[in-house]
């Protein structure tokens, strides 16, 4: 009975002990349990297995290495810390306890060249879960979700492709909730983070962030293998307050100047430089406003 008790406690639950009456649970957990997500999930495939660890190493790893496995088109993978998050090429992701940090397997029935969609469609999922706080987040290209210029949540992508089909893509979603930014950013020099608790003074419910997360991930998903990235483009260029502004973009070591006119159906960036117009299909951006 300790023994559970304890493990309950170690997931978030407050229980109260009293000598001689025995065990009252006063507060539920916040954390996205899978016994407790899975209860509220309104979901058809996204979210049907859920793997949970108090720590890993990365859920991407974790959830690339069920991938390969029959049926686990949507299988989530989530953690309550992770010890080496990634970011993209091979960039560290800071993901302290607090977080949200989970890994969505997809096998998605679409072209390959399509895939570059899915960063987009995560995006759009995050932001409006993040808005149901009450946060105005935007997007800004490639694969960031921003408030007040400030990194919230950040997306990465793995895909084990053909030329003519995907064979599994990992989705790895990373939201900063209830972390302290400014750790953050004194571990990170440089890097402009925020929270959603530190943007509402107060720590947001995990489990509601992430169901609201996965089943708009599942929406946006069945309407770009349904409808094609036409309306997922549109929505992200509504959510995004980026475009027609001068913006810098680095590739590697090198940067490109213009202004970021538009994003097309591939996902690319359509850069208007000195030199002309080009597709921009990768790169870090930094926004002048
Ligand atoms: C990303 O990379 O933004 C993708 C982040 C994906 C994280 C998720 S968490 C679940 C899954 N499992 C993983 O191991 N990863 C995924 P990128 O655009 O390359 O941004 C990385 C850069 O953001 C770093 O170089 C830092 O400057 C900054 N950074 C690191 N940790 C951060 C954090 N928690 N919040 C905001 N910025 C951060």
């Amino acid at each position: 009975m300790w023994k559970q008790i304890k493990m309950l406690r170690r997931h978030g639950y407050t229980i109260e002990s009293r000598h001689g009456l025995g065990y009252r649970l006063t507060s539920q957990t916040d954390l996205p349990v899978p016994w407790e997500l899975t209860k509220v999930l309104r979901t058809s495939f996204v979210g049907k297995q859920v793997v949970f660890r108090e720590t890993t190493d990365s859920t991407q790893s974790l959830a690339i290495s069920l991938a390969s496995k029959p049926g686990s088109h949507g299988a989530v993978v989530i953690a309550e810390q992770q010890k080496s998050g990634r970011g993209r090429q091979k960039r560290k992701w800071l993901s302290p306890k607090g977080g949200v940090w989970l890994s969505v397997v997809l096998k998605p029935a679409i072209p390959t060249a399509r895939i570059t969609l899915l960063p987009f469609v995560a995006a759009l999922a995050v932001c409006d879960a993040i808005r149901t706080t009450g946060i105005d987040a935007r997007l800004k290209w490639p694969n960031d979700v921003m408030v007040s210029g400030k990194k919230v949540a950040g997306i990465l992508l793995d895909i084990s492709a053909e030329a003519d089909q995907v064979n599994y893509a990992v989705v790895g979603i990373g939201i900063n909730a209830n972390v302290d930014s400014a750790t953050m950013s004194a571990r990170f020099d440089g890097i402009k983070a925020t929270s959603i608790s530190d943007e509402l003074g107060r720590n947001t419910n995990r489990l509601d962030l992430t169901r609201s997360l996965l089943e708009n991930l599942e929406r946006y998903y069945l309407e770009m293998e349904q409808h094609g990235p036409g309306a997922i483009i549109q929505k992200w260029k509504k959510n995004s307050d980026m475009l027609g502004h001068k913006v810098a973009v680095t590739q590697n070591s090198k940067t490109i100047q213009g202004v970021a006119v538009d994003v097309n159906d591939d996902g690319s960036l359509l850069l208007r430089t000195d030199h002309g117009d080009i597709d921009v299909v990768s790169g870090d951006i930094s926004v002048r406003y």
